[in-house]
């Protein structure tokens, strides 16, 4: 295994050696910050909004959902325990009692493994005084650099009543977490297009946001003869179009097929992809970030991409995001768009999961871009480590940077 400081390669170097352009590639993608363009982290301004800790870790939504599958408990008893009585029940149940196999489980392994914990406790006594053992604030700082995310958009609801009060009272923004409007409950609302536009241009005023977004479900189709359609329409790309944002769509979810599961309680449909076709063709002047939830979708996305140069697919969402099928997405997204995708997002909710997310997310990135090197290179054609680093950070943070700034005057950004 050749590593770089045995053999220095040199940054403009043809890597024609199979092991060194491997240990490039990962030595790079593990190097390179990232922004994080989705994620439900708040800032410690936020309050109880701000997430972080073991037993967060643990009551996570993926987590209890795959506990139910083995504790045999009803969902009411589970849901008057405490948060500390539920994260000892996770713990007990995935960790000590069985393999903590699935993704979301050996991702709260990969946390404990970060920070030198115990992850063969029988207990959360040791994790406990660890969490409780740091001010919030250089615990931030230490969580950041060690998932090297440079910033993470947050999802901001102008209509969470909590939220939007923090927001009027006034916000004093730690720099590295970015705002989005979350519109789901406003196309839903089917509130009239005048206030609702008035609301939306006070809220953007308000928040300063990188994107406005929205989750659509499975049977979402455009055009349609709903109130969605005519507030897309009449007020939120409008909107996207005159205070120069892209519009995130993420489509597939299927709200509350387990109502019991409360917020694990969602499924995935398969979506139709011709939806942001015929808004990416209507609104052609207007950015898209887009992603999908069924696994079935993620070819098509990839195509309409290619048909769509204001469509940037973005991230292994919820339900793909697994070592399997985020490898699966990647190579085939490098296969039919080259470097011109957002390969990842975290989704993360509690803080110390974006160390778990990138780690595990730049392992299967990092292999699928060797990959396609390893491909070029035996087609004829070898690769620098400069050129490895400026593809990296493309993906990483440039493809995102570049799509949210405004839109010059012939409506590129
Ligand atoms: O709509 C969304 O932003 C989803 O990501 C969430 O609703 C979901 O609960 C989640 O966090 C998935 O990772
Ligand atoms: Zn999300």
């Amino acid at each position: 295994m050749v590593t770089s400081t045995e053999n220095h390669v040199t940054s403009t170097e043809l890597l024609r050696n199979a092991e060194e352009l491997r240990a490039q590639v990962q030595l790079i993608v593990n190097s390179t910050y990232v922004t994080d363009v989705h994620t439900h982290i708040f800032p410690p301004v936020f309050k109880d909004l701000c997430l972080f800790g073991i037993d967060e870790l643990l009551t996570y939504h993926y987590l209890v959902a795959e506990m139910f599958r083995t504790a045999r408990m009803s969902y009411e008893r589970f849901w008057r325990m405490s948060k500390t009585e539920q994260a000892d029940l996770v713990w007990q149940t995935l960790f000590v009692e069985n393999s903590p196999v699935s993704e979301a489980a050996r991702g709260v392994i990969s946390v404990l493994d970060a920070f030198g914990l115990d992850t063969r406790a029988p207990d959360l006594k040791e994790a406990r005084e660890f969490f409780n053992s740091r001010t919030l604030r250089e615990h931030i700082e230490h969580v950041f650099d060690l998932a090297l995310v440079s910033d993470v958009v947050m999802t901001n609801d102008p209509l969470d009543e909590a939220e939007a009060q923090m927001w009027t009272d006034g916000i004093n923004l730690d720099r590295r977490f970015r705002s989005s409007l979350r519109l789901d409950r406003l196309l839903n609302g089917g509130g009239d297009v005048l206030s609702t536009r008035r609301f939306l241009d006070e809220w953007i005023q308000r928040t300063d946001p990188v994107y406005l977004a929205a989750s659509l479900p499975a049977e979402f189709q455009f055009p349609s003869d709903d109130t969605r359609d005519r507030l897309l329409r009449e007020v939120v790309l409008p909107a996207a179009r005159d205070h120069g944002l892209p519009l995130t769509l993420m489509i597939g979810v299927r709200r509350q097929v387990n109502p019991k599961l409360r917020e694990a309680g969602d499924g995935v449909g398969r979506a139709d992809v011709k939806a942001i076709e015929r808004l990416c063709a209507e609104f052609h002047d207007v950015k898209f970030l887009a992603t999908f939830l069924s696994r079935e979708n993620q070819h098509e996305l990839c195509v309409a991409a290619r048909k769509f140069n204001n469509l940037m697919p973005f991230g292994c969402w919820w339900f793909l995001n697994n070592p399997s099928i985020v490898s699966e997405i990647t190579r085939e997204r490098f296969e039919l768009l080259g470097p011109s995708f957002i390969p990842q997002h975290s989704d993360a909710r509690v803080l110390e999961q974006l160390i778990y997310k990138w780690r595990h997310a730049r392992k299967e990135i990092a292999g699928a871009l060797y990959d396609s090197y390893a491909r070029l290179l035996d087609s004829g054609r070898a690769v620098t480590s400069e050129e490895i680093s400026r593809d990296v950070r493309r993906l990483f943070s440039e493809n995102f940077n570049a799509w949210i700034v405004t839109l010059n005057a012939e409506g590129v950004g």
